[in-house]
């Protein structure tokens, strides 16, 4: 469905430049008498270094000493507050999440959804709607790797006509726990381990198992972990889910629960495991640059909102609970309606400013969207506001990034780092010296309102309720989901994480208490590759503590429950930006190279050309430029390989070459070779397989294109059997 064009809300304020608080009036034309200007944007910045203070510097790289060759004087204001700013220039990274990257946006709904919702942005199909997107992983702090086994956050701010609108979500719809009280727990354990500080955004360690293990509701969400989920190739190609059910509500009041789901355009694909660990050391911004260099040329992530809804009256009708954040609803059961698109379209300007200064907030919503009973929720609206305090003041929401389309208006004043003046006396409601403003409307439509929910009564309790206590059946719904090798993939992974803990209760626990519950296939896949014994049914238990929330009973069914929707095992509908090494040196044809790049670029692929140095190579009719150095060009920062005529002898006796075509072969990628080049393959040890095309030149980019068509070719090796 295509999106009309029509009116844009204008566009959060961008932060190169100066910054004009909300209620700074606009410049009037030139003053003609003396009188300097006052106001915070009256001055440009100029071409002249100044001090913070206006003063401008004569020599910003020589401290001020008492002689040339003698001691810096106290008095050198320049250099202390040049060098006291430096000092301060961190802000504390977030807990969790702490490495992202960001991109600016626009959503725009296909159709009015106001029979749903009077949320702002999903009304008219003619309002394109800002929004600033941050993707990140959960465990890794700030200067981490991109690809580490990990959630990805995939946290929206729609800056609305009616305010702004935080969907702060994962790339998984389900998480590891069920109450919010738990979180603490969860991230110490995951984190690196305290005494250490060892690993850097890992889980695969003994704490983060011994916790899993004894929190049986972790369960799901371990299996989407251990998938090749956790492992996205682009934040283009995965999808986002605002996990929790919320509500949406329409202006007669009618409430309805929904789950938020996004679709990305380009399909959900993955990198492999082994792909993952090397692209970590040889280019850790690997996910952050493709998205950057995406957006430079204009290749823009779309993702579609898609809504599952759901009837007040159908709120039981699932065989689990709308408000345990551990389970999904099966899309084959309430199908997800695609109603509008997110297109990410401009980079930031300033990573600081915009991308490490944003402040999400679960409860930063509009009217038309409110807040379910979800426990995990519930926690969520407490801790995002505090943590933004402690993290950005109590201002954050002044920043540019944070700020409001719609000017905020109210009696809030002061504190740190505050940037609007307020001007008069009146700092309080009610009042009648201020005209009684800002006042608050209870009347008006847009006024934010709670849904007047019916709550049961009941004692108040510290308690999971029993509806929460069928921890495996959908663990168990997502195995049975997957494909051959995607089942390879999670055993394997389940396999490298025990195998890295040391403590032997806790792998067994993890085998006997957890796997064995999600399926016996499992189980004993993973039992072959850690030698942890899966113990027969009726085994009395060594004395472990008890976990928490003990699991209740699997459903029936369990067994054949089934989400095809769940598998990645699909072609993406589009290979649009994926990424092709062609691999040159001397003697090359550059006709035959310059033909295959414009095949390649014509299918909207990003060709690159890898020598054995950056310049230039000496090609069959003179010097050619190449893109990359091999030395620098690994082949795992690629999508698949082409070899043109002419140099396929001489890269089969370069052991560089024979790795980057192995590991391309082990990774699954397309890899077409000129026959001349067959040689390289063996040299490279890559047998004939699927995906894997040798012949003649002017064939291969078609033949490459097609099989990128297939993203990889994954049963070529299997990671957890690896030969
Ligand atoms: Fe959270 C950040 C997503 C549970 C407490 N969370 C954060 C971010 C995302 C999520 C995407 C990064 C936002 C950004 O880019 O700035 N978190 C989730 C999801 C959850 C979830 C999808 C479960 C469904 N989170 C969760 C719980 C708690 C928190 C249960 C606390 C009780 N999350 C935080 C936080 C963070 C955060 C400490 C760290 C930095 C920040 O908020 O701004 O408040």
């Amino acid at each position: 469905m295509a999106a009309k064009p029509g009116k844009t809300l204008p566009v959060p304020p961008r932060t190169s430049g100066q910054v004009t608080p909300n209620d700074t009036p606009p410049l009037p034309p030139q003053e003609t008498d003396k009188t300097l200007d006052m106001r915070p944007d009256a001055m440009a910045p100029g071409e002249e270094l100044t001090t913070n203070q206006g003063v401008t510097v004569s020599d910003d790289q020589n401290s001020l000493k008492s002689h040339v060759r003698g001691p810096t004087l106290l008095e050198d204001i320049l250099m202390r507050e040049k060098i006291t700013h430096f000092d301060h220039e961190r802000i504390p990274e977030r807990v969790v999440h702490a490495r992202g990257t960001a991109a600016h946006g626009v959503f725009q709904v296909y159709e009015s959804q106001a029979h749903l919702t009077m949320a702002a942005p999903l009304q008219d199909p003619a309002v394109t709607t800002p929004v600033f997107v941050r993707f990140s992983t959960v465990a890794g702090s700030r200067g981490s790797t991109d690809t580490p086994r990990d959630v990805r956050g995939f946290a929206v701010k729609f800056y609305t006509q009616d305010g702004v609108w935080d969907l702060v979500g994962n790339n998984m719809p389900v998480f590891f726990i069920q109450d919010a009280n738990k979180f603490p727990d969860l991230i110490h354990a995951v984190k690196p381990e305290p005494h250490n500080e060892i690993p850097q955004a890992q889980s695969a360690h003994d704490t983060f198992w011994d916790f899993a293990s004894l929190t049986p509701e972790s369960a799901h969400m371990l299996m989407w972990v251990m998938s090749d989920r956790a492992l996205p190739r682009s934040f283009a190609t995965m999808e986002g889910f605002g996990v929790h059910t919320f509500r949406l509500v329409n202006a007669e009041g009618v409430s309805r629960f929904v789950k938020f789901h996004w679709k990305p355009l380009k399909g959900v694909c993955s990198l492999v495991w082994e792909e993952a660990t090397l692209i970590s050391g040889k280019d850790p911004d690997f996910n952050r640059r493709d998205l950057f260099e995406s957006i430079e040329r204009g290749d823009f992530p779309e993702y579609e909102l898609g809504l599952q809804v759901v009837e007040e009256a159908d709120e039981h009708k699932f065989g689990f609970d709308l408000l345990d954040a551990t389970k999904l609803i099966p899309e084959e059961i309430v199908p997800v309606v695609p109603v509008g698109k997110l297109t990410l379209n401009r980079n930031p300007d300033n990573f600081f400013a915009e991308t490490e200064q944003v402040a999400f907030h679960t409860g930063h919503i509009i009217p038309g969207i409110d807040f379910t009973n979800d426990p995990l929720l519930q926690g969520r609206l407490f801790s995002y506001i505090d943590t933004q305090l402690r993290r950005v003041g109590p201002n954050f929401h002044e920043l540019p990034i944070n700020r409001s389309l719609r000017p905020a208006d109210n009696n809030q004043r002061d504190g740190f780092a505050r940037m609007t003046v307020n001007k008069g006396r009146v700092s309080y409601f009610p009042n009648s010296l201020g005209g009684g403003c800002p006042m608050h409307s209870p009347a008006a439509a847009a006024a934010f309102r709670s849904v007047a929910v019916k709550e049961q009564p009941g004692p108040k309790v510290r308690e999971r309720s029993p509806s929460f206590s069928d921890h495996f059946s959908q663990a168990t719904q997502f195995w049975n989901s997957m494909s051959d090798w995607e089942k390879d993939h999670i055993a394997a992974a389940f396999a490298f994480e025990l195998n890295q803990v040391v403590d032997e209760v806790v792998r067994d626990r993890t085998m006997n208490e957890i796997l064995v519950n999600i399926h016996k296939d499992l189980a004993g896949m993973v039992s072959e590759a850690t030698g942890i014994a899966v113990k027969p049914a009726g085994t009395p238990e060594a004395p472990t503590p008890s976990a928490p929330t003990p699991a209740g009973p699997l459903r029936k069914d369990a067994d054949k429950l089934r989400s095809p929707a769940l598998s990645m095992d699909k072609p993406p509908p589009t290979i649009k930006g994926r990424k092709v090494a062609v691999l040159v040196g001397d003697d090359v044809d550059s006709g035959e190279v310059e033909a295959m790049l414009e095949a390649l670029s014509a299918a909207e692929l990003v060709p690159e050309t890898i020598g054995s140095h950056a310049g230039t190579v000496a090609a069959s009719d003179g010097p050619m430029k190449v893109n990359r150095a091999a030395a620098n060009a690994p082949s795992v920062v690629y999508d698949a390989v082409l070899v043109p005529t002419g140099v396929g002898p001489a890269l089969a006796t370069q052991t560089l070459a024979q790795r980057f075509v192995h590991e391309a072969w082990r990774h699954g990628k397309p890899i077409a070779v000129a026959s001349d080049a067959e040689v390289l393959l063996e040299a490279a040890g890559v047998p004939t397989s699927d995906g894997v095309a040798v012949g003649d030149a002017a064939g291969l980019p078609a033949q490459l294109i097609a099989d990128l068509g297939r993203h990889r070719f994954p049963r070529r090796v299997s990671v957890l059997r690896p030969s």
